[in-house]
């Protein structure tokens, strides 16, 4: 394999994923997928292979399962173990319900994507960059990171944690050095709401009714300003909302 610069991508199949997975190809990145819809990752790897002078290694994986994460990174080849970014994005929201009425099931779901899988992310890709003595994490935590809204309760925690992972690895990591920055977005149509409310796409789409709000690529570019300074500058985070989200759980909506 050539010596272009690699990104390992969690939860590249739709949404924000997939478009910092085609930025970055566009960006001449070499790129390692995951997710848990093969077949997604299948199509995207053909595509981004055909459009790009690019390489694409794929790897279904569900990021809550720490012995599939810990296998899947030791059993790396060799040729892509130089792993230049980690773009921590696989996530999601469950439920909307007042914290009494909370169903557990969505709480440990959450939980254990948002935080533990990022962890065990994490955990098996940094010895690779300190090996290598680069690279650089992008953390993509939510508004929901930063302040709270009605009903949101265990997702604004989980992304609190990782405002705070965030943190606390920057201060880690930095004499590797290692480069960490977080994102933290308002409101993105993606699949996010459609999963949030499982499945009811009529539902979803409410969330997005009458103002203009961010689409992933967005995001994508947001991401691809902080991982293109130059290497003395570690953007540490970085806040992009609609401008009709004032702020979390705020909409003015025509
Ligand atoms: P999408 O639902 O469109 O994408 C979520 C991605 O995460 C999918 O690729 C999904 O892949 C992956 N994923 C979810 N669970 C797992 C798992 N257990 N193991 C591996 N991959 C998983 O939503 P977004 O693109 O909007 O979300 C991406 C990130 O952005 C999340 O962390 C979310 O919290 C955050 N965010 C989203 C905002 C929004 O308004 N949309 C705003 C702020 C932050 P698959 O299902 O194939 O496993
Ligand atoms: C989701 C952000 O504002 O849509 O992480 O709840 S918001």
């Amino acid at each position: 394999m050539n010596s272009k610069p690699i990104a390992l991508i969690t939860g590249a199949t739709s949404g924000i994923g997939k478009a910092c997975a085609e930025l970055l190809a566009t960006n001449n990145f070499q790129l390692i997928l995951t997710g848990r819809r093969t077949e997604r990752l299948v199509e995207l790897k053909q595509n981004l292979e055909k459009q790009f002078a690019i390489k694409v290694l794929i790897l279904t994986l569900d990021v809550r399962n720490r012995e599939a994460v810990e296998l899947a990174f030791s059993s790396l080849p060799k040729e892509w173990q130089s792993i230049d970014v980690l773009i921590n994005n696989a996530g999601l929201a469950m439920g909307l319900s007042s914290i009494e009425n909370g169903n557990i099931d969505h709480w440990d779901t959450m939980i254990d994507t948002n935080l533990k899988g990022l962890l065990y992310v994490t955990k098996n890709v940094v010895p690779y960059m300190i090996e290598h003595k680069k690279g650089h994490i992008v953390n993509v935590g939510s508004i929901a990171g930063k302040e709270v809204y009605a009903n949101g309760n265990v997702y604004c925690a989980t992304k609190h944690a990782v405002d705070a992972l965030n943190r606390s690895m920057r201060l880690d990591l930095s004499k590797y050095p290692i480069r960490v920055s977080a994102i933290h977005p308002g409101a993105v149509e993606t699949e996010f709401s459609v999963v949030r409310f499982e499945g009811d796409e009529v539902r979803a789409k409410t969330v997005y009714e009458g103002f203009e709000n961010l689409v992933a690529t967005d995001v994508a570019e947001a991401v691809w300003f902080m991982l293109n300074r130059p290497p003395h500058v570690n953007i540490n985070e970085m806040t992009i909302m609609p401008t009709a989200q004032p702020m979390a759980g705020v909409i003015n909506r025509k």
